[in-house]
């Protein structure tokens, strides 16, 4: 007679073992978590989980019966003697064959009907009779996600904002690998494909602060590409927006923000904007954004630049990192000194010139690191009425802050490469780069349309400066007939 033999691994101390990871996990479900899909926030997480929930209790019953079956018929028709005499045989029955295909079949299509109605509902009908629809481009980064409101003409990264109760339309993109939007209480998720857009619709039904992660695995921080949804009352919505268009005051002169200011320029400007607030300023941070890319891929191992998060009004974010810590003065300055110790693999500390060290944190003194990190906190919405240029665009018109300003993240006054050539002798060669172009011509034209004549060796990612005004630029030819 066999015996079962007994089990290779004794049973009760795995069970205690995986009883505890069980909950845990479980845990996760609870409608609170933040990124639980139970306790929506939005119509279409709610239909998400209604319709999970449907699945569910028929998935539930068909176990429920399907294991009864199997436990009864295993005890029922056991082996109960030495015999070894076959029990009846059903193979060719016809009519059980045709009713265990037709229950699936049954079931199969009740699961069907209200999914692929849920699909076409949430896919193509952003609804036209709930407010004014609001467009939002949505763009995943290696590891980070842009937002562009393009009739609002506003760039955020990580933080979006939305209005309470509209229907907001998203254009989803990926400028590099494949990424997924999904904001599991309100909605979610559809991937960001390069090359291959895709379209999504939200609805944020309660006034909150949401989470946002990418859910598609898309490199090394992939785990640490999230974000923030941020759905506000109306009002406080277009007040928002308002913010976006209102320049930040100027630093006290002396002041630590002045003196992290003039270092955010020479360090980190090169990949940044902080001030996507004047009019025009959209169409320049697209443009831009697309050139720092464009010069990434010319030389992917050693770029100076690469695409990176608008910190326009950086000061009224409330995360760093996409999403991963609450931003402060100790946090940002963790993140500036050496980006890992945040997040793993950002491009910025690969390709960013300041952390070219030995041990790739920042060529910075902790005093200079923490009034750069002042200056990132102070920029917030200032008192300058919307519309008005930002005073650190030409004004004084002194040349050599306006380079410091608007140049000196990708080049040196010396001979040393940064972004673009050292600058060191501009003015000698400037006569003989372009036949028949005299060299003041060449400086300007250099300056106002960079495209024109592109240095050799070189990618072509220099942004145009004509929006300095005609002043600031004869300055800046100024000063760079100074350099030598
Ligand atoms: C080579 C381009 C480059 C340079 C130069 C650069 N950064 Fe970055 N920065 C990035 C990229 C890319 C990210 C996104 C990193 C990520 O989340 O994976 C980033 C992220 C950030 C963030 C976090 C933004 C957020 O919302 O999470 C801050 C703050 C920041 N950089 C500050 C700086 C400062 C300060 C400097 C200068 C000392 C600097 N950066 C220089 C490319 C750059
Ligand atoms: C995003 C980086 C970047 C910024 C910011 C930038 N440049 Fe450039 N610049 C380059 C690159 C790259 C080149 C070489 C390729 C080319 O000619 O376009 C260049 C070329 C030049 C040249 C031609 C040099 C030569 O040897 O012929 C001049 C002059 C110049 N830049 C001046 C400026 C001035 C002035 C500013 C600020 C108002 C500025 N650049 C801002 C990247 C930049
Ligand atoms: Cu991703």
């Amino acid at each position: 007679m066999h015996r079962v033999s007994k089990l290779s691994f004794p049973l009760r101390p795995a069970f205690f073992l995986l009883a505890p990871l069980a909950i845990a996990l479980l845990a996760a479900c609870t409608p609170d978590n933040k990124q639980s899909t139970f306790g929506t926030a939005g119509p279409i997480a709610k239909d998400q989980a209604d319709l999970f929930i449907f699945i569910f209790w028929i998935a539930a019953v068909v176990f429920v019966m399907v294991e009864a079956a199997i436990i009864y018929i295993a005890i029922r028709y056991r082996r109960r003697s030495d015999s070894d005499k076959l029990p009846h045989q059903t193979h060719g029955n016809d009519r059980l064959e045709i009713t265990w295909t037709i229950i699936p079949v049954l079931i199969l299509a009740a699961i069907a009907v209200p999914t692929l109605i849920s699909i076409w509902e949430q896919q193509n009908h952003v609804p036209q009779d709930q407010g004014e629809v609001l467009n939002v481009e949505a763009i995943g980064h290696q590891w980070w996600f842009e937002f562009r409101y393009p009739d609002q003409e506003v760039i955020v990264s990580n933080e979006l904002h939305i209005p309470v109760g509209r229907p907001v339309a998203f254009k989803l993109e990926s400028q590099d690998v494949i990424h997924s939007f999904w904001v599991p209480k309100i909605a979610g998720k559809v991937d960001m494909v390069p090359l291959n857009d895709n379209y999504m619709w939200m609805i944020g039904d309660e006034v909150g602060e949401y989470y946002g992660q990418c859910a598609e695995f898309c490199g090394i921080a992939h785990a640490h590409m999230r974000f923030r949804v941020f759905v506000h009352e109306e009002e406080e919505f277009q007040a928002w927006l308002k913010g976006m268009h209102t320049a930040p005051d100027a630093p006290a002169a002396g002041s630590p923000e002045e003196s992290g200011k003039n270092l955010f320029a020479a360090n980190c400007s090169s990949c940044h904007t902080v001030d996507s607030t004047a009019p025009g300023s959209y169409a320049r941070e697209v443009s831009a954004q697309q050139a720092r890319w464009n010069g990434w891929i010319s030389d992917i191992e050693n770029s100076g630049i690469v695409s990176a998060p608008n910190l326009t009004h950086f000061g009224t974010h409330s995360t760093i990192g996409a999403g991963l810590k609450d931003l402060n003065q100790k946090t940002l300055e963790e993140w500036i000194t050496d980006p890992s110790s945040i997040k793993i693999g950002t491009r910025m500390q690969k390709h960013a010139a300041v952390y070219d060290t030995p041990d790739k944190t920042a060529k910075l003194s902790p005093s200079e690191v923490s009034d750069i990190a002042a200056y990132l906190l102070s920029l917030k919405p200032g008192s300058t009425p919307a519309g008005e240029t930002a005073s650190s665009v030409g004004g004084d018109a002194d040349g050599e802050s306006l380079f410091v300003t608007n140049c000196a993240s990708c080049h040196s006054t010396g001979d040393d490469t940064i972004v673009g050539p050292g600058l060191a002798g501009v003015a000698d060669r400037a006569g003989s780069r372009v036949a028949g172009q005299d060299s003041d011509s060449y400086l300007k034209e250099s300056i106002t349309n960079s495209g024109a004549f592109v240095v050799d060796g070189f990618a072509p990612v220099m942004p145009g400066f004509s929006h300095l005004g005609t002043d600031s630029i004869d300055a800046l030819v100024t000063y760079l007939k100074t350099l030598d």
